[in-house]
This record gives structure tokens, C-alpha cells and sequence, in this order.
């Protein structure tokens, strides 16, 4: 009974632990105005070149998915990760806008080499996001998948490309508190498993 009480004390700590939630968090960093073509970090870039900006009044690096010389750039995570079914995943992340001449959209979401499993697609950045740089929103996108799988998160430009499209920032991945108790539960079964031999 002892060691019982012990594995629900530890499963109780570890999904208070997980409780804090973060799967993933990218901020950007701080540094110098820079442009990239082929690498950002964590990030792979999948298509054209994106940029790190210092925007005033956003908190260091900010990315411009319209890269130099006007490109419709796309990123995505070098690292994936693992959504368990029937779990619910929350991606938030901060949107800005920074047209220049043409406007530009942006999609969103989880992919893997299946495809794109869940995303969200805003198609006219200007009539969502009035001015330009300062203004922002965040933006989150919810993913329940049925069977278990494997993702990455991902960011594309679209629309005409040109000097400036949309704007990230502070891309976060969390799982709802549901999906934390489906871990906790697993954890306590397998604890249990573990006893009983
Ligand atoms: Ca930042
Ligand atoms: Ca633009
Ligand atoms: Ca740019």
C-alpha cells in the first residue's frame, strides 16, 4: 500500500509539473536586424528566406515570413513532436502585420510528412491587422487528434510576395488540462502494471 501511495504521489507531481504545460516555446531571441535564408534556429526554413526584426514594441526578435529580396517564406520546427490521441494541443502565437506594397496572408499549423493534420489560414492580413508593425493579435489554433502522431508546428506566407508579410512572435505549444489528465492516467496505469508483477 506504501509503494501505491508513493506512485500516486508521484503521479500527482508529475502532472503538477505538467500542469506548467509547455510542449514547446520560441520567443526569437534578441540581436541584431538580420535576414536569413535558409536556417533560424530551432526552425528549418522551407521555402524562400524569412527575416529577424527588432520592431518597437515588441519584445526582441520579431519574424517577417516576407523575406529579401521579396520572398514568400515559410518555417518550420527541426523538431517534432508527439500529440497523443483524443489529447487536445493549443498553438498560440503573436501576429503582426508589415505589408509594404502587396497584402499577404499567412497559414498555419501542424504537419508531418502525411501532410498538413491541422491548421488555420488568415488570408488578408491588412483587413485583419490595420497598421503596419505596431498593431497585433494572438493567435491560437486548437488540434485533437484522433490516433497518436507525430508533427511539426509550421508558418507560411502567402498572398504576393514583396519586402514585408506577416509577422510572428512568441510561438507556444501547450496540451488543455484534459490531456494532461490522460497523461497522468497512463502514468497511474502503467505505475499500477508495474506493482502488480
Ligand atoms: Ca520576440
Ligand atoms: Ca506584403
Ligand atoms: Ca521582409
Amino acid at each position: 500500500m506504501k509503494n501505491i501511495l508513493a506512485v500516486l504521489a508521484f503521479c500527482s507531481l508529475f502532472v503538477g509539473q505538467a500542469s506548467a504545460g509547455l510542449i514547446y516555446q520560441d520567443d526569437f531571441g534578441t540581436g541584431d536586424n538580420k535576414q536569413f535564408h535558409d536556417s533560424l534556429g530551432a526552425w528549418n526554413v522551407t521555402q524562400g528566406n524569412v527575416e529577424l526584426w527588432n520592431i518597437p514594441g515588441w519584445d526582441g526578435y520579431a519574424v517577417d515570413l516576407n523575406g529579401y529580396p521579396s520572398t514568400l517564406g515559410g518555417i518550420e520546427t527541426s523538431e517534432t513532436f508527439i500529440f497523443l490521441a483524443n489529447g487536445s494541443y493549443v498553438l498560440s502565437f503573436l501576429l503582426g502585420n508589415n505589408q509594404h506594397l502587396y497584402d499577404n496572408g499567412i497559414l498555419y499549423g501542424f504537419r508531418n510528412d502525411d501532410g498538413i493534420l491541422a491548421s488555420g489560414e488568415i488570408g488578408n492580413l491588412e483587413s485583419f491587422l490595420e497598421d503596419l508593425n505596431v498593431k497585433s493579435t494572438v493567435i491560437s489554433l486548437f488540434f485533437s487528434p484522433k490516433t497518436d502522431v507525430e508533427a511539426s508546428i509550421f508558418f507560411t506566407s502567402t498572398g504576393t510576395a514583396d519586402l514585408g508579410g506577416a509577422i510572428i512572435d512568441n510561438v507556444s505549444l501547450v496540451p488543455e488540462p484534459s490531456t494532461l489528465a490522460i497523461l497522468g492516467l497512463g502514468l497511474m496505469g502503467l505505475a499500477s502494471r508495474r506493482l502488480k508483477k
